[in-house]
Parts: structure tokens; C-alpha cells; sequence
């Protein structure tokens, strides 16, 4: 085992020089007088206040990096000491925005909002981001740490090679539940089907987000829950008005807070909510319905938008939460899966082996990811809107 280990070390030691050697007369050049990250990081306002004027002689300047980034991210799916340490080794301070959908963050890029130097789109955002030409392009050199992402996080569909994100965390979107007052839902039904005497009947919460609520919609109607036939979502829709009945409303941010309190008993949500939930209430259990459900990738990019200076420091940040002991500490704050390989080696068995957390092989075959329906995008909206609007 460690053998192999120090051969695999020494293959990407001699990958890396490989590499290395590959860049062009210019990277090097700019490349040669940078400090190591760490060195950086230990004299951070020395390096970002030079006492000299640059002599015309020099090597081209580096772009010194931003002092303080906003990172636009989902809610609690950070822990905040990341910040803490983040800013006590490189003097960079990391400000944090949230948003509460895929669809969200898009249209507020889209819209033309700049200042973000970071942002967590899922799989199929990632894929409409880069085809938009919305994200900038990864400097792989800055963020040596990728090497501990996981082989099948490398080579994803939506970004083929991580040339534009980081892979972040990756979960399965189900039902959550009281189980000391409700038996398990074993269906979607419990949403589409309602039972107006249950005494859950008001009290459950669908995610306030297009895609994922026609998911849970078509999966339970046996469609797949990328379709963009008209009639197929005609009738997603007609399911979610009949649901919307006996909600007592569409929530992304606080569905598992209301549910550890007593106050909601059922919650369509994603799994490592729930589960960050138990810490509050520790009848609160995680399913995934006989029909399937949702699996996705969340993935950490730079907006094409960000500055040179964000770019620089937003790349240090990724470099320092794709860190084997960074990657282990997200993971024990938001109980979500992680594609970083060697933070998972840091893991304690308990969580490696929950099967909320990696679902067992028959349940993750039931499991499909949203995808870009295209021209169909605004189609889904359009009906998302009617069911936000229905009585
Ligand atoms: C964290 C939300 C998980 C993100 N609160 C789902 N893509």
C-alpha cells in the first residue's frame, strides 16, 4: 500500500515537472519570480504593499492577490473557520453572499452583477456558465491541490478536466421526515398524492427552485426529469399545484431548521441538510423515494467578471480548501460527500459509511442529474412561475 502510494507520489512529482516544462516562454517568466503560496501567505502585507518602485529591469509584476473576495455560495455549506484560517495564513479576508438556487445565481450573473470572485454553480449550471462564456478559465499552476480530487470528478460531463471549477461537494436530493411522528414516505406521492387528513397535510416544504421541484414532479410521474415535451411538464405541473395544497411553503435555506423544531414533519430538501439537522433533532431521517431522486456535483468557479486581483486570490482560496485537512473540515460541517479524495482518507468511517451520505449501489441507480434542457430552460420557468402563482 505505501509502495504504491510513493509511486503514485513520484508519478506526480515527475508529472508535475513534465508539466512544468511544458509551459510557454512567457508563463515562465512570470512564474519564475513568484513565491510559493505558503511563502506568500506568511508575509501577506509585504507582498501586497512593495516599498519599492519596480525598476524597469524586472521580471514582469504578478498580479498580487485581491485582500478581501465575496464567495457567493449556498447557505451553511461552509464552515466558517475555513474563513478564519484561510485569512490568518494569507491576509485575505473572505466575505460571504448566498443564494438560494442554480437558477438564481445565474440570472443574477446574467443581470450583470460583478464583485463575486467566486461561485457555486451545480453540474448543469456549470455547463450553461461555460457555454455562456461566463467563467474564467482555471490557472491549474495555482492550485497544485487538484491533484486531490477523485478520477471520476475529473472528467465530468459539464467540465471536462476541471478546466473551469473546482469539484466542491456532491449530494442526492430526497425527503426528509420526523420519524417519531411520520412513517417513512416511500413515495413522491406523499407530495403529489396528498392526503388532506395526514396530520403532515400543511406542514411539509418543497425547495423553492425550478428544476429540482419539476424533478421530484416527473420522477414521481415516471418521466425523465430532463424532458421538455410540453404535455409531460404540462402535467409536472398540474402535480405541483396539487401539492402546493399541502405546503406550507417552497424553501431552500431554512427547510431543515423548520423541520428539526417540530414545526414541518416532511421536507423535500438535499441530503447533508437533513443531516446537519440531526444535530438539533435526532429523529429527523433522510430518504429517497421508491421513484428515484436527484444526484449533483456543486462545483467552486471564478466568474469570468472577477478581477485579475480576485482571480489570484480566489485561486489561492481553492488551492486551500482542496487541502486533504480543508476538505475534511467542510465535509464534518456540512455531512455533504466530497470528491476530494484525500480529505475523504481523513474521514471518520461513521460518516464514509452512511448511506444518506454515498447511497448503496440500488438506490444510486435510481438517481438521475438535471441537465441543460435549452431553448426548454425558459419553458420550465414559465411554468414554475404558474405554480408559484396558483391559489
Ligand atoms: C447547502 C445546499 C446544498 C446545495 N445548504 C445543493 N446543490
Amino acid at each position: 500500500m505505501k509502495q504504491r502510494l510513493v509511486l503514485l507520489v513520484s508519478l506526480l512529482v515527475v508529472m508535475g515537472l513534465l508539466l512544468a516544462a511544458c509551459g510557454t516562454p512567457k508563463q515562465q517568466a512570470t512564474q519564475a519570480p513568484k513565491p510559493a503560496a505558503t511563502e506568500a501567505a506568511a508575509q501577506p502585507t509585504k507582498a501586497a504593499q512593495p516599498t519599492q518602485a519596480p525598476q524597469p529591469t524586472e521580471a514582469p509584476k504578478e498580479v498580487q492577490p485581491a485582500k478581501e473576495i465575496v464567495f457567493y455560495n449556498w447557505s451553511e455549506y461552509i464552515d466558517p473557520k475555513v474563513y478564519e484560517l484561510f485569512e490568518k495564513e494569507t491576509g485575505i479576508k473572505v466575505v460571504e453572499d448566498n443564494f438560494s438556487s442554480n437558477e438564481e445565481l445565474l440570472a443574477k450573473l446574467q443581470g450583470g452583477a460583478t464583485g463575486y470572485a467566486l461561485i457555486v454553480p451545480s453540474d448543469y449550471t456549470v455547463k450553461i456558465m461555460i457555454d455562456q462564456g461566463m467563467l474564467a478559465p482555471l490557472d491549474r499552476d495555482k492550485i497544485p491541490n487538484l491533484k486531490n480530487i477523485a478520477p471520476r470528478f475529473r472528467n465530468v460531463y459539464y467540465d471536462p478536466g476541471n478546466k473551469y471549477c473546482v469539484p466542491y461537494q456532491w449530494g442526492t436530493t430526497g425527503i426528509g421526515y420526523l420519524s417519531d411522528k411520520v412513517k417513512k414516505p416511500e413515495s413522491w406521492s406523499v407530495f403529489f398524492d396528498p392526503d388532506p387528513n395526514a396530520p403532515w397535510y400543511g406542514r411539509m416544504t418543497m425547495l423553492d427552485d425550478a428544476r429540482e421541484a419539476f424533478a421530484a414532479a416527473l420522477v414521481y410521474l415516471g418521466y425523465d426529469i430532463n424532458t421538455t415535451d410540453e404535455k409531460q411538464l404540462e402535467e409536472a405541473k398540474q402535480a405541483l399545484i396539487r401539492a402546493k395544497a399541502a405546503l406550507s411553503g417552497y424553501d431552500s435555506d431554512t427547510y431543515e431548521d423548520l423541520l428539526a423544531s417540530g414545526e414541518n414533519l416532511i421536507a423535500h430538501g438535499w441530503n447533508g441538510d437533513f443531516l446537519q439537522a440531526m444535530e438539533d433533532n435526532e429523529n429527523i431521517a433522510y430518504t429517497i423515494p421508491k421513484e428515484g431522486g436527484v444526484i449533483w456535483v456543486d462545483n467552486v468557479c471564478i466568474p469570468a467578471s472577477a478581477t485579475p486581483e480576485q482571480k489570484v486570490a480566489a485561486e489561492m482560496f481553492l488551492n486551500f480548501i482542496l487541502r486533504p485537512d480543508i476538505g475534511a473540515m467542510i465535509s464534518e460541517y456540512n455531512y455533504y460527500a466530497t470528491p476530494n479524495k484525500a480529505a475523504e482518507a481523513k474521514l471518520d468511517a461513521d460518516f464514509l459509511n452512511d448511506p444518506s451520505v454515498y447511497p448503496p449501489k440500488d438506490v444510486l441507480d435510481k438517481l438521475q442529474f438535471i441537465k441543460p434542457v435549452g431553448k426548454a430552460e425558459s419553458l420550465y420557468q414559465r411554468m414554475w412561475d404558474e405554480v408559484k402563482a396558483a391559489p
